[in-house]
């Protein structure tokens, strides 16, 4: 397996922190996103969507998309469990997870695609929808640090995958000043608790 990545991009990260927890190792190519090769033919073929990751299969074949990637990972090494150990428990960490995507992930991202420089030319900028992105996303971090009062993980009482999304788009936050405020006791307890992580540290 060859795995497209970038060591400066969210969900590149959370495809190195899951292949980490679970002790895989695959080679690693690197994609220069800020000479935009990702948008270039050569990597279209790859992905049309023209964005990272993306897993190439021993049989020549490709898996784009971060949970597609995750949920094969998964099925190649099942322990440890990140994606949930019964359907009940998958439903519930599935629940969390896209939380994480929708409301804050893909906030952190609006914001940054819509007022950074690094996507000037490359899309479209609407910098008061990224604002007001950045808005949903600071709350969100409110609501989350709320969750956080009564358990351990984003998902429940052990980390899963929906940690992994929620600690690279915060992280990633940093560059649109989306920050775990000094008040978010509960969410900076998690964020301390999950950055402690060989996994999430080196990923
Ligand atoms: N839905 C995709 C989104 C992937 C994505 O947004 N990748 C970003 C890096 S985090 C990318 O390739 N950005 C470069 C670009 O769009 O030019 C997934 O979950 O994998």
């Amino acid at each position: 397996m060859k795995l497209y990545t970038s060591p400066i991009a969210p969900n590149p990260r959370r495809v190195h922190v899951f292949l980490a927890e679970k002790s895989l190792e695959v080679e690693r190519i690197e994609i220069d996103i800020n000479a935009a090769a990702n948008r270039e033919p050569a990597f279209r073929a790859i992905n049309p969507m023209g964005q990272l990751p993306v897993l190439e299969l021993d049989d020549g074949s490709y898996l784009a998309e971060t949970m597609a990637i995750c949920r094969y990972l998964e099925g190649l090494q099942p322990d440890p469990d990140l994606l949930g150990r019964d359907f009940r428990e998958a439903a519930t960490i599935e629940m969390w997870n896209r939380r994480m995507e929708h409301e804050i992930a893909l906030a952190v991202f609006a914001s940054f695609q819509m007022t950074h420089e690094f996507f000037a030319g490359r899309v479209e900028q609407v910098p008061e929808f990224g604002e007001v992105s950045r808005r949903k996303a600071l709350s969100r971090l409110e609501w989350l640090d709320e969750e956080l009062c009564g358990r351990e993980f984003v998902a429940g009482d052990r980390f899963t995958v929906a940690d992994i999304t929620a600690v690279c788009a915060i992280d990633f936050g940093r560059v649109v000043k989306i920050r775990i405020d000094d008040g978010q006791k509960n969410l900076a307890r998690w964020h301390a608790t999950v950055s402690a992580r060989p996994s999430v540290s080196a990923g």
